[in-house]
């Protein structure tokens, strides 16, 4: 099985964490951006999105991030991340779903605007972009920070695949000036993602 990433794509981070935390053997093929490989047709044949992550298995192809997490554990006998109980995974759906929708595209804006940009050349970050995605963040924060009080993962029954994915959102809580501060259980709770093995191994250098 093959899961096409780039080390540095916070989406990738979340479907190569799941491998890792299932133990599921990928091999993980790299798409270098900076030489456009993901603008090549070999690449746009897999996801003419022309984005990371893409699992490669067998000649099933599959692109989404939380699409490929569900399809690894799906695979997987036994495995706890995702549960088959239909509220259990309802509700590990909804944070799935929040985290693509609100959550990841709040914490995106303030990647672009605090590095990704510089990194491309593309100039200094826009005060008006950092101010949207900053009052995004407080505000999708506050609610997860509100979840998470008497909690010790996001979902009942334990680590899940939304710990995954929401952790996955937050690897550049420094670099992308994240306005995390005073939101203790979201941060007590990103603390104990930041211990698992899964997130060690896919740090981004
Ligand atoms: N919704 C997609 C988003 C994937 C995505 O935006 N990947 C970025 C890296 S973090 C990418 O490949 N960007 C390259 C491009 O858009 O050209 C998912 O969750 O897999």
């Amino acid at each position: 099985m093959r899961l096409y990433h780039h080390p540095q794509s916070t989406n990738a981070r979340r479907a190569v964490m799941t491998a890792v935390q299932l133990g599921t053997p990928v091999e993980l093929v790299m798409i270098d951006f900076a030489k456009g490989e993901h603008r090549q047709p070999q690449f746009l044949k897999l996801n003419p999105n022309h984005k990371v992550p893409v699992l490669d298995d067998d000649g099933f192809v599959l692109w989404e991030s939380q699409a490929i997490m569900q399809y690894l554990c799906d695979l997987t006998p036994g495995q706890r991340l995702y549960p088959g109980a239909i509220r259990a995974r309802a509700d590990v759906n909804r944070w799935l779903f929040w985290s693509a929708q609100h959550f990841g595209p709040a914490v995106a804006i303030l990647n672009w605007e605090h590095w990704v940009k510089g990194r491309l050349g593309l100039g200094g970050a826009d005060p008006d972009e950092v101010k949207r995605g900053e009052a995004l963040v407080r505000e999708f924060a506050a609610i997860l920070d509100t979840h998470l009080a008497g909690r010790e993962w996001i979902c009942a029954g334990g680590l899940s695949l939304a710990d995954l994915s929401l952790g996955a959102c937050l690897t550049y809580t420094e670099r992308s000036h994240l306005p995390l501060g005073g939101f203790g259980h979201l941060g007590r709770w990103l603390a104990q993602v930041q211990t698992l093995e899964a997130w060690k191994t896919t740090e981004p250098a």
